[in-house]
């Protein structure tokens, strides 16, 4: 119920079943207080539940107060963070729920509502008393991250007027904040997806990069997830532009230089009351000095840090705080780097190596207004929840993501002896859906999500906003293995997806190549002696999540039956939307290459119990409180240069490629139409 309506005060009614929670006198705000017996009675009359509040000697929460209430909130800004941080460990250390639901109840009516949610959603992740508990989708507590203001509008209007249960979706207008003359806008619908800035937003709610409880952010390989998921990322825009006839992204690796690219978000804070800033094209990042913020940093700042890090690379090894070097392994390398480079607080040394990641978020999100004359916030690059929206986000990931290449580019390439399965051979892969054998098939959909719960002191009842989105049709893979060993095996298939051309038609060299593989599946599979026949279905791929976990509320609501799968929505909201499981093609059909690989599950197996946690989305979020289930480095076998120079001569028997298509329809369908 502290997810609804955020600004609504806790003691009116919250959520469906219409409860209210009875707070202690003294929890009201100044602006309530002389009110308190009248509003709670007003509000209490209908109310189908009351919730009494535990009267408690409340912590001390004067830090995380000092973010003024309608303001914006963003954990990339350090002193936002040092909040936040304290107000998760305010959370966790509440003695148990009773506790923890009065302290809320007290916060709810002053703390900044964006800041409030993150730190609950974090706290309820972590504790083991609410670890089972549902969080709403962020997108049905906060749509205005998510979509045109105006949708808010004209939401009021139906709500008002229109009794619930008639109410028809409000349209969100498809491709709305750019006209056709910006190139950059053939790929909005992959930019603005809100799936995708929800699945980014989660991903770094599970992942937070700095709390007071060090065991909040400690989590297996966390630091190489950060680059492995944000790699991904890279790989499947480059590959959208692609089919968009654009060329891949250029690398924002000049600090000094203009960024081209303008972006106007047209989203407006709710909360704030304030139109997301936009950034004029030619913007060039200035030194930042915004005492409101408490943020003094110059962009040489940016810059030293930058040198420190490739010369960590250069040496293969860290400086540690005490002066000492610590040699980057083949092992641990990539995850010490990426914790390094984000920065998160498990960074060997945050006083040398700086937050160069999160810092570059700062400094171009307040590009427009450095030393905050005009009274303005960040833009969208300062939150996870709408930075994926601004083409600047992919420029400055693909720099970042080429710092790590330069890394991997430093390990040895794999021998065969590493990629081969002896005895295991891959005869053919293929796909077959309703476009015909490899062809894969897209095309446009329509389809709602709830806004109510975000419509603060608006009648009650469902309204729904319906957008667009891409969407494929479905599809099967079948994989001959002949198994020669003489003995029942396990495999473990890895599935990707690559263009074959560059953008001149030209076909890309292996290097190239490799790094626009968009992992699309990997599962575990046993083989019997001889020839196996193995059917797998998109649907179950380990990259996404389905549509109703990334858009719907799976707590059980009152009067449901629910189930023990519909309460791990908390961490199961992280994953790639499975609507965007493949890149959108060309109505020509657009030439990529589908590749498998065998590998020995034996090698690649974590001993674990992963019975009851949620991992159908493993590759990108990992598995809540598990290590990340599978020993390879993260993208093998594509996660570093090999001696060969195109994918054929790359291949081992244990793997397979098929040559297949993409072709794109320009049409609609509504979400359940064939
Ligand atoms: Cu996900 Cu830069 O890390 O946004």
């Amino acid at each position: 119920l502290f997810f609804d309506r955020p600004t609504e005060p806790c003691f009116m009614q919250k959520g469906d079943e219409k409860a209210v929670f009875e707070v202690p006198e003294h929890y009201y705000p100044e602006k309530y207080r002389s009110l308190s017996t009248t509003l709670s009675n007003r509000f209490g009359d209908n109310a189908s539940r009351t919730i009494p509040v535990r009267n408690i000697a409340l912590p001390n929460l004067s830090l995380p107060m000092q973010l003024p209430y309608n303001d914006q909130f963003s954990l990339f800004v350090p002193q936002h963070r040092k909040m936040a941080g304290k107000l998760i460990d305010i959370f966790l250390g509440m003695r148990d729920v009773e506790d923890l639901q009065s302290v809320c109840s007290y916060c709810q009516l002053r703390i900044n509502p964006y800041m409030f949610n993150y730190c609950l959603s974090v706290a309820m992740l972590h504790r083991d008393d609410t670890k089972g508990l549902n969080i709403p989708t962020f997108v049905e507590s906060f749509p205005d991250k998510f979509m045109d203001p105006k949708v808010f509008r004209r939401a009021r209007e139906v709500t008002t007027t229109v009794p619930s249960g008639t109410r028809m979706p409000v349209v969100i207008p498809a491709n709305l904040t750019a006209a056709d003359s910006e190139p950059e806008q053939r790929v909005a619908y992959f930019r603005e997806d809100i799936g995708i800035n929800l699945h980014h937003w989660h991903w770094h709610l599970v992942y937070p990069f700095e709390a007071a409880n060090r065991e909040v952010v400690d989590k297996d390989r966390r630091g190489e997830l950060f680059y492995y998921m944000h790699q991904q990322i890279i790989a499947r825009y480059n590959v959208e532009r692609m089919c968009n006839n654009l060329g891949r992204v250029t690398r924002y690796n000049d600090f000094r230089a203009p960024i081209a690219e303008g972006y106007f978000p047209k989203l407006d804070s709710q909360v704030a009351s304030r139109a997301w800033p936009p950034r004029f094209e030619g913007t060039v990042i200035r030194d930042l000095d915004r005492p409101v913020d408490q943020i003094r940093i110059d962009v040489s700042e940016l810059e030293t840090w930058r040198e420190r890090f490739l010369q960590a690379i250069e040496n293969n090894s860290v400086i540690l705080p005490n002066n000492s070097t610590m040699p980057l392994t083949e092992e641990t390398g990539i995850d010490v780097l990426g914790n390094l480079m984000e920065s998160s607080i498990l960074s060997r040394n945050r006083g040398y190596y700086g937050d160069l990641h999160n810092m570059g978020h700062v400094f171009i999100s307040y590009s427009h207004d450095p030393d905050h004359r005009h009274l303005e916030q960040f833009g969208v690059m300062g939150d996870s929840a709408t930075a994926m929206r601004d083409p600047v986000f992919y420029r400055w990931h693909a720099y970042i993501d080429d710092i790590f290449n330069l890394y991997k580019s430093k390990l040895t390439p794999y021998a065969n002896d590493k990629l081969d399965f002896p005895g295991i051979r891959v005869s053919s892969v293929e796909v077959s859906g309703p476009g015909g054998a490899n062809t894969f098939t897209t095309q446009w959909e329509q389809s709602t999500v709830e806004l109510s719960r975000g419509l603060d002191f608006t009648p009650r009842g469902s309204v729904l906003a319906r957008f667009t989105h891409l969407q494929h049709d479905e599809f099967t893979y079948t994989i001959e293995v002949n198994n020669t060993s003489g003995a029942a095996t396990m495999g473990t298939f890895r599935v990707f997806v690559a263009p074959v051309n560059d953008e001149r038609g030209q076909p890309l060299r292996f290097e190239d190549q490799r790094r626009l593989m968009i992992e699309l599946d990997k599962f575990s599979q046993p083989l019997n002696p001889g020839a196996n026949t193995v059917r797998r279905q998109s649907a179950e791929s380990s990259v996404t999540i389905p549509y109703e976990r990334t858009f719907r509320d799976q707590a059980a609501r009152p009067g449901d039956a629910g189930s023990a799968a519909a309460a791990e929505f908390d961490f199961c909201g992280c994953g790639w939307p499975h609507h965007m499981l493949l890149p959108k093609g060309t109505a020509m059909g657009y030439p990529v290459v589908l590749f498998v690989m065998v590998s020995n599950w034996n090698d690649d197996r974590v001993q674990q119990d992963t019975v009851g946690s949620c991992n159908d989305a493993a590759s990108y979020c990992g598995i809540r409180d598990r290590r990340y289930p599978d020993r390879r480095p993260m993208g093998f076998p594509f996660d570093r240069p090999a001696g060969a120079a195109a994918l054929q001569d790359f291949l081992t028997p244990n793997m397979a490629t098929r040559a297949c298509t993409i072709r794109f329809t320009d049409a609609t369908r509504l979400r359940g139409q064939r």
